[in-house]
């Protein structure tokens, strides 16, 4: 079995043990903004490692949308490279776990669609996208 390793960064690792450990009662808002996050649990593409990145809820029908934004930074979030090499993810939403498998989304008018929901239902994506250069990856995680 591959070894779990939290997130060097502090919050985001308390975060995921608060989700977790309540059996997704507890810790499931991104602090003061109240608005849901999940968790998704995929695979290292190096390491093999189990990670596991809270993200901001956008639901699509039964999908989720992922949004690497990661606060508008220059680079991409490692997760996205992660999930490029293996879409096989578990994804958390409070209470329900579900095996889903992502995609990037790469066609333009399935990206605008994407988008907008992500947007509303996140705010500062929008700000996130505008603060760097990079276009911000989307994938969707579809049930298996
Ligand atoms: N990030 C977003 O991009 N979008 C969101 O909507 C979002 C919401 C959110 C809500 C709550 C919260 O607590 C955090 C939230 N974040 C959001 C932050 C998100 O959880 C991630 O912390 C952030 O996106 C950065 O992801 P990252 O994968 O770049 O994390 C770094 C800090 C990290 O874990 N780095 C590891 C390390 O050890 O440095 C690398 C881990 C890794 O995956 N290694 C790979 C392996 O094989 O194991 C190798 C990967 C490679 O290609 O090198």
């Amino acid at each position: 079995m591959p070894e779990y390793v939290p997130s060097p960064v502090e919050w985001v690792r308390n975060q995921v043990e608060e989700y977790e450990s309540s059996g997704g009662t507890k810790g499931t808002t991104l602090r003061e903004t109240g608005l849901p996050v999940i968790i998704v649990t995929n695979a290292g593409n190096k390491t093999g490692a189990i990670r596991k990145t809270p993200l901001m809820r956008v639901k699509d029908g039964a999908n989720y949308v992922l949004v690497g934004s990661m606060g508008g930074a220059p680079k991409n979030p490692v997760w996205v490279y992660n999930l490029r090499a293996n879409p096989d993810v578990e994804i958390r939403d409070a209470t329900e776990v579900q095996n889903m498998r992502v995609r990037e989304v790469s066609d333009a008018a399935e990206r605008a669609r994407l988008w907008e929901l992500s947007v509303a239902a996140f705010p500062p994506y929008a700000d996130y996208q505008q603060k760097t250069a990079r276009t911000i990856p989307v994938f969707v995680a579809e049930p298996v």
